[in-house]
């Protein structure tokens, strides 16, 4: 059994959509973030940055932190959605996911969503930052019809979870034709709808 220590953000939803999508028993264990339970050093044991998702495996007694090494290690453990010889083409567009579309995203919700007005040069900055991975994702979904290749993988996963915040983007998702059409592909898939529904709230995934 897997327990995924988590919130109810980008990040978290990777992991619930990932067991959902492999069909592994798990079960969360909420880490308040706004009450500061990241610190808490038995969670901090686990995840030394402190920070929200990290899993342990009870099968085995281990322990991960970072969304995508767990992706990773699922993969590998199930077999599923991380073949070994698509691995190294996965392996960028999910490292690309960690260091750059994710961080970037996040600048942005904060400057643009979370504060606006603070600060004119972050708001600018991180709006366009934010438009142009929507184009290069863009671009990169009109040549292959998953972001790795023709196959639905670990990448996408770690993924959807952020255009999915797209109304609080404010880019326009509409606009881009093909990561329309990877993002509503990927919306009907039923681990999907219940993973991304990580509280249990009857959470629905953004329509376009
Ligand atoms: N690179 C990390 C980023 C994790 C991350 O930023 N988690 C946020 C929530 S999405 C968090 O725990 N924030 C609490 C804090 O920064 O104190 C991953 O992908 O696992």
């Amino acid at each position: 059994m897997i327990e995924i220590l988590t919130a109810n953000t980008p990040n978290g939803k990777k992991i619930t959509i990932m067991c959902e999508e492999i069909g592994f028993e798990y079960k969360v264990t909420k880490i308040n973030i706004y009450k500061d339970e990241q610190f808490n050093p038995k969670f901090r044991a686990i995840s030394p940055f402190s920070k929200i998702p990290a899993i342990i495996d009870h099968d085995n007694n281990t322990s991960l932190f970072e969304s995508g090494a767990i992706l990773m290690y699922l993969g590998e453990k199930s077999g599923k959605f991380y073949p070994k010889d698509e691995r190294h083409k996965i392996n960028q567009w999910l490292m690309g996911q960690m260091s750059h579309v994710g961080p970037m995203l996040g600048q942005h919700h904060q400057f643009h969503h979370y504060n606006p007005g603070k600060s004119d040069w972050g708001e600018k900055r991180y709006f366009k930052i934010a438009k142009t991975i929507y184009k290069d994702l863009d671009e990169r979904l009109e040549k292959s019809k998953f972001l790795a290749g023709p196959n639905y993988s670990i990448a996408d996963i770690a993924t959807f979870p952020w255009i999915a915040r797209h109304e609080i983007h404010d880019i326009g998702l509409k606009d881009f034709k093909y990561l329309v059409r990877w993002y509503k592909e990927i919306s009907k898939r039923e681990a999907v709808i219940k993973g991304f529904n990580l509280l249990k709230r009857e959470e629905k995934i953004p329509e376009v």
